[in-house]
């Protein structure tokens, strides 16, 4: 299926998206977030593709809300219900990253704010190029965080770092983000796609099953005691073990041979 605003590559396991429309910095149109939530429900389904890389095309990575299309509705005086884009479109989006049952990379290339910096902590490994800014715009225009930002960012930095970027909405660096810990590395431009990609091509060629549950397991363990974690784990854990990847893991370092992973 062909998209308007959205590039598809593949490559062997790996499925590159890149987000299309760089005369407004990839923000969140209708068009994108529908086109987004179809390629990504289909790619989370797809047994073939283990691994997923999403990145912008231009100087932005993603702006967050297209802004563009409230102003009718804004000069007339009217107030829409926002809830309604988020519950119907990005909320969905968000999950259907941080549940795919394999691993996500964000290659954030260039300027990120609002839901485009929430689209970028929801991804597994966000990787940031030197060109990267991320600030958290909603305040600049009034809002809340949202799109998840307000779940994973205080998981993420701290409730401490998380309430000055949300409340100052100012930008970070690349560097900076990194020492934050929002994003995993911070790499030259020119290098980040070849990062990226060699990132994911990697976990591509890993358990995908096991990485998927490993997904699950942080997400459910984070409000959880230790007891409670430990059972979750032990539960999951019957899952992993019962999975291909498992026997061949442990077959191939006993043959002291190296492991052909098929992620089932
Ligand atoms: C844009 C946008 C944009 C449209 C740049 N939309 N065109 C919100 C509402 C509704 C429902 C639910 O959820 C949300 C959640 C959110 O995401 S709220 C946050 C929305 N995003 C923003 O408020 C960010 C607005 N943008 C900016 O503050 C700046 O553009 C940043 C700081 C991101 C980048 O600044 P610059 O690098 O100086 O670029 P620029 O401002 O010149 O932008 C380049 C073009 O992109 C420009 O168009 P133009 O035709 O003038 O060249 C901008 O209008 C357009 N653009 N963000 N969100």
């Amino acid at each position: 299926m062909g998209y308007d605003q959205l590039l598809v590559e593949t490559d062997g396991p790996v499925t590159v998206v890149r987000m299309n429309n760089p005369a407004k910095l990839n923000a969140l149109s209708a068009t994108m977030t529908d086109e987004l939530l179809d390629l990504l429900g289909r790619l989370t389904m797809d047994p073939a593709v283990r691994a997923i890389l999403i990145t912008g095309e231009g100087r932005g990575f993603c702006v967050g809300a297209d802004l563009g299309p409230l102003e009718v509705a804004y000069r007339r005086g009217e107030r829409p219900r926002l809830s309604e884009r988020l519950r119907g479109g990005y909320n969905r989006l968000i999950s259907l990253i941080a549940t795919a049952p394999k691993p996500v990379i964000a290659a954030v290339n260039g300027v990120a704010a609002g839901a485009g910096v929430s689209l970028a902590l929801a991804c597994d490994i966000p990787i940031a190029s030197d060109a990267a800014t991320f600030n958290l715009a909603f305040v600049n225009i009034g809002l809340v965080p949202d799109s998840g930002a307000s779940y994973f960012l205080p998981r993420m930095v701290g409730l401490g770092k998380a309430l000055e970027l949300a409340l100052t909405g100012d930008r970070v660096d690349a560097a900076q983000a990194r020492d934050l810990g929002l994003v995993s590395r911070a790499v030259p431009h020119e290098q980040l796609m070849s990062e990226a990609a060699s990132l994911a091509g990697r976990l591509a060629r890993m358990p995908t099953a096991a990485m998927g549950l490993a997904k699950r397991l942080f997400r459910e363990t984070s409000d959880m005691s230790l007891d409670q974690a430990m059972e979750r784990e032990a539960e999951l854990q019957d899952e992993a073990g019962g999975t291909d990847d498992h026997m061949e893991g442990v077959l191939a370092f006993l043959e002291k041979r190296q492991p052909r992973f098929t992620g089932r």
